[in-house]
């Protein structure tokens, strides 16, 4: 594992560092916006007083924080999507890899951690119970002791099932600010939030509470859009369904899913939801960083 300077000396004196994930800047996001957002989200988490580590695999190395040639290689080349599987052959292989929320998480908090920002966790897909997709984020997760900031689950998933999931893997799940659990795009996904924090503070005392009786896995903190800078829900709603239906019938499948229904959601709402997507990404960005702050004093 390669910690740039900055990240590495910040974790040796107890500084706040926020892990932010490349799956998001390789395949979440357009180009050449991904790698504007890229920096936006580094500077986001400075902008809070804490030290951003954006993670990726680069020529067969685990990239700890990122410089500026390898921030590049990750926005602008075809990498790979690499979950926790993937992490082994991809480096033995010595090639670049995109690191997903699960293989994010497992390596930040093997280099010591403790905050993570992304925009929606991976989960439970829609028919699931035929296809047996669910993202390896939800496994990971409840082994990983980690804070993950996100706006939730993808609105593309089975929400419900996801949030079951996570109560049966014992991951904590807390709505910042709100009791609804948020819907990605959308402020409310429509499913009641299993906990509550309303201020950093609350975040970390809940955090040290959990380390201190031996919880082994992630506290999730979901952080909503407001109201007024959510995708609009019949839109969404329309898109997302159209889409659905264009995955099933081009044969989509597995980890192409995701990629696929979040490109033709920017596509078809004319750029409102990569707007709401990059909105939500900073705010979690910036809440992370308020929230590794809180817990490193
Ligand atoms: N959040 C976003 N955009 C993304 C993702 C999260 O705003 O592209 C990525 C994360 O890396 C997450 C992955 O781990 O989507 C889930 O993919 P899958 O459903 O194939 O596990
Ligand atoms: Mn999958």
């Amino acid at each position: 594992m390669r910690l740039a300077p900055e990240v590495a000396e910040a974790l040796a004196r107890g500084g706040p560092v926020v892990a932010l994930e490349s799956t998001l800047i390789a395949h979440g996001l357009p180009r050449p916006r991904n790698l504007e957002v890229a920096r936006e989200l580094e500077a986001a988490v400075r902008g809070e007083g804490a030290v951003p580590a954006t993670v990726a695999l680069v020529a067969g190395d685990v990239r700890i924080g990122l410089d500026a040639a390898a921030l590049e290689i990750v926005a602008a080349e075809d990498v790979a999507k690499c979950s926790v599987r993937d992490l082994g052959p991809v480096l033995a292989r010595g090639g670049h890899g995109a690191t997903t929320v699960a293989s994010t998480a497992h390596l930040a908090a093997r280099a010591g951690i403790g905050v993570f920002a992304t925009g929606g966790l991976g989960g439970v897909h829609r028919e699931a119970s035929a296809s047996f997709d669910e993202s390896a984020d939800l496994a990971t997760l409840a082994r990983t002791p980690i804070v993950v900031v996100c706006a939730g689950v993808k609105s593309l998933l089975d929400v419900g099932a996801t949030l079951e999931r996570l109560e049966s893997l014992s991951v904590t799940v807390l709505g910042y600010g709100t009791d609804a659990f948020p819907g990605f795009y959308l402020a409310d996904s429509g499913h009641p939030a299993p906990g509550r924090a309303d201020s950093p503070a609350e975040v970390a005392a809940a955090v040290r509470a959990a380390r201190a009786v031996g919880a082994p896995g992630a506290v999730v903190v979901a952080n909503p859009l407001p109201a007024g800078e959510q995708l609009d829900p019949p839109l969404h709603d329309l898109v997302l369904r159209e889409g659905l239906e264009a995955a099933r019938a081009v044969g989509i499948a597995g980890k192409d899913v995701t990629p696929f229904l979040l490109d033709r959601f920017h596509r078809q709402t004319g750029g409102a939801s990569l707007e709401a997507n990059v909105r939500l990404v900073l705010r979690n960005a910036a809440l992370a960083a308020r929230i590794a702050v809180a817990l490193a004093g």
